[in-house]
């Protein structure tokens, strides 16, 4: 049920295509946005998506799953008093269009707008796009739920004192409440902890772990909303909210066992049937992956001197992603020295490549690599060695 404008794709991948001297949106990521897997019912994102909602819509929550992804500097950062200097501003970690418009970041991009339209309690969900490294954990695409509570006057229980602080507190306790409810729905009897956190829109902020396969491990970020920020989305003086926000695909992971990453873009029968089967608010107990034979990997070695402005290894990581796709599984930095005469850095990075669902062929690999050096030295200006 929903009452949203569906999405215009083919207009919104026109848009992130158009040439900017500020567009750094590589084709891979055009490809990929608005790909929808949070509103599958049949994908393990929609899934993990549908049991959150059902958790929170029982309270009266609404749901906006259809939002465009691409939003304004404004909304994604000047809203959330983001400072201007803060690195996730560089486009070194975001994707911009232009001076103006970005792929979001976080779900949290479109938290003013829609308090400002008057919603009090409502979730928003969607993929979030972040330059970033290469590992098991971490894809350029991922998909957060943010959740949203605003109370006023008149809402407010009348036991809750008129000061500041009284309602602070009583956001803090509800908010950490219906938390611990959402993992206890999705995850059944399991450990939690809060541990402080900073975000420039919530104080106090909190981070909740979970132990989950013999460690601690962070799931969402939340915390009392900023009285600047209310105030800014038309919201009165004695307003108070609160907002958390956190990731599907670590959720999943844990949840099912699920070791890649990579694996929620693949379409192998052999990961979506064992998902297809499940309950449409996922099945409980949740599924189990089972996942099946790991291909043999092939790790190659890329060396350079750094170009004189330096590097930002987002940057070697795009040129990775660029000529791999999703046969990268892995980037780390092996070695790295300074000449004694020079003063110049040399790196040694290890990319490691493997096929999720067939064994990798040498000569691919070997022209995957030749295309990685290529873009190393052409879009990042260092001298291959
Ligand atoms: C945020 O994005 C904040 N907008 C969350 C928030 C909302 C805080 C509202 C307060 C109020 P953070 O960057 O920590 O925070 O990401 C939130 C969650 O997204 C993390 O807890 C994690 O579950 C997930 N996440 C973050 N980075 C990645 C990544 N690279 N890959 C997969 N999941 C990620
Ligand atoms: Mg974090």
């Amino acid at each position: 049920m929903s009452s949203q404008p569906s999405l215009d794709f083919a207009a919104i991948r026109a848009h992130l295509a158009t040439p900017h001297p500020r567009n750094n949106i590589p084709a891979s990521i055009t490809a990929r946005a608005c790909a929808g897997l949070h509103v599958n019912p049949l994908h393990p994102l929609g899934q993990l998506k549908a049991r959150i909602q059902a958790y929170f819509e029982r309270t009266g929550f609404s749901t906006f799953d259809r939002l465009s992804p691409i939003v304004t500097v404004r909304q994604n950062f000047d809203s959330l008093l983001t400072p201007l200097d803060h690195v996730s501003r560089r486009p070194t970690d975001t994707y911009y269009l232009d001076d103006d418009r970005l792929l979001r970041c976080h779900m949290t991009a479109h938290q003013v707008e829609l308090i400002a339209a008057g919603h009090s309690a409502f979730l928003m969900a969607g993929d979030v796009f972040r330059r970033d490294e290469v590992d098991a954990t971490h894809y350029p695409i991922f998909h957060q739920v943010d959740g949203v509570r605003v109370w006023d006057d008149a809402t407010l229980p009348s036991v809750v004192g008129t000061t500041p602080k009284a309602r602070e507190e009583f956001a803090l306790a509800e908010l950490k409440e219906t938390l611990e409810g959402l993992v206890q729905h999705v995850f059944g009897d399991v450990k939690m902890r809060w541990v402080d956190a900073f975000f420039p829109f919530t104080e106090p902020s909190l981070e909740l772990e979970i132990y989950f396969g013999n460690r601690w491990l962070e799931v969402l970020g939340c915390g009392v909303i900023r009285p600047r920020i209310l105030a800014e989305a038309g919201r009165g003086s004695g307003s108070v909210g609160w907002a958390f926000g956190l990731g599907l695909e670590r959720l999943a992971m844990v949840l099912h066992e699920i070791p890649d990453i990579r694996l929620f873009w693949t379409d192998e029968p052999r990961f979506t049937d064992q998902f297809a089967g499940a309950a449409p608010a996922g099945a409980t107990p949740p599924v189990q992956f089972r996942p099946y034979s790991k291909y043999p990997g092939c790790t190659k070695d890329v060396t350079f001197w750094l170009p004189p402005q330096g590097l930002a290894e987002n940057d070697l990581f795009a040129c990775v992603r660029e000529a791999a796709g999703d046969l990268v599984e892995r980037v780390e930095l092996i070695d790295s020295f300074t000449h004694p005469k020079t003063a110049r850095e040399s790196r040694c990075y290890r990319i490691t490549y493997r096929h999720m669902n067939r064994t990798l062929v040498n000569e691919e690999v070997d022209r995957i690599q030749a295309d990685v050096r290529l873009r190393i030295s052409r879009d990042i200006g260092a001298e291959l060695r």
